[in-house]
């Protein structure tokens, strides 16, 4: 099917749901200037993701984690939403408490655009946690590597989720929740290789959900979806709702 079709198809499909669920990645923010995790920009210096955001990671190099967590906290402040995360605020307020956010993003970008519905399954560059005492705190400060906990000295890291860690409880039921609400998904800027959130659309669409996929490229859950939609997400997703 051409993009114009789909695009319509989709549009109509979101006009006429009560419960509508984005699922969002790193390319949902790309266009602000934040780079993605995987693809040829994904890497810092020379490693992956997957060789930095671990428990193991930290507690080998904390040093090498918390130059990577700064590096990127410099970059995130300094950008700004999208059309695309725009969008996103005019379906919440078309559909209220029936529309939802649940990304995998840490940059609380769509918070800043103005969502209220956002689940933050991997947590939030903002805060930090006291790997002694265990408070979590916000901290929009520029931090030096290694920063120290004010109540005990302990070390602080990212109040994110590392590979091998487990996502928070309670977000995870609100997640399902939305997601067995949904009457359409939309899967925007994700490459679909990261669990649990790589299966989220297989959950929404098991239960009868129209599920989208809208990404500059297939990805592993393209065969997955009812439509696959090849474009920028800034691009895409501001036709979808005007
Ligand atoms: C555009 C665009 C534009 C660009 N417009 N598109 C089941 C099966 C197999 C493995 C596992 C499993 N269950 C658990 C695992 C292990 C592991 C895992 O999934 N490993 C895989 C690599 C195989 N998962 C976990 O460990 C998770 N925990 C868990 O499951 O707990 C239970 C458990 C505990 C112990 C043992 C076993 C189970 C936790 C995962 C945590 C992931 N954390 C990170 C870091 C977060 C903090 C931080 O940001 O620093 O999360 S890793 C990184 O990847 C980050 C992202 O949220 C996540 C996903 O990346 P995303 O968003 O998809 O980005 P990219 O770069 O991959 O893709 C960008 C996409 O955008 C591309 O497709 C582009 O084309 C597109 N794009 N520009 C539209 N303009
Ligand atoms: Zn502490």
């Amino acid at each position: 099917m051409e993009n114009k079709d789909a695009i319509k198809l989709l549009k109509d499909k979101i006009n006429q749901a009560k419960n509508v669920v984005v699922i969002s990645g790193a390319g949902i923010s790309a266009e602000s200037g934040i780079p993605t995790f995987r693809g040829k920009d994904g890497l810092w210096k020379k490693y992956r993701a997957e060789e930095l955001a671990t428990n193991q990671a930290f507690v080998r190099d904390s040093s090498l984690v918390w130059e990577w967590y700064n590096w990127r906290r410099e970059i995130i402040g300094s950008k700004k939403p999208n059309p695309a995360h725009e969008a996103c605020v005019k379906l919440e307020k078309k559909l209220g408490k029936g529309f939802s956010i649940i990304t995998q993003n840490v940059d609380g970008l769509h918070g800043l655009a103005g969502n209220k519905n956002v689940l933050e399954i991997h947590g939030n560059i903002w805060r930090t946690r006291c790997t002694s005492c265990g408070i979590v705190e916000e901290h929009r400060e520029k931090l030096t590597t290694n920063p120290r906990c004010e109540k005990c000295e302990g070390l602080l890291r990212p109040d994110v989720v590392w590979f091998g860690e487990s996502l928070d409880e309670n977000i995870l039921y609100n997640t399902f929740q939305k997601l067995l609400e949904s009457e359409v998904a939309l899967v925007v800027g994700t490459s679909g290789v990261v669990y649990p959130a790589a299966q989220f659309a297989d959950t929404a669409k098991g239960r009868g959900a129209y599920v989208a996929e809208i990404n500059l490229e297939k990805t592993a859950k393209s065969s997955d979806v009812d439509i696959s939609i090849i474009g920028k997400a800034g691009e895409i997703l501001p036709l979808l709702v005007d």
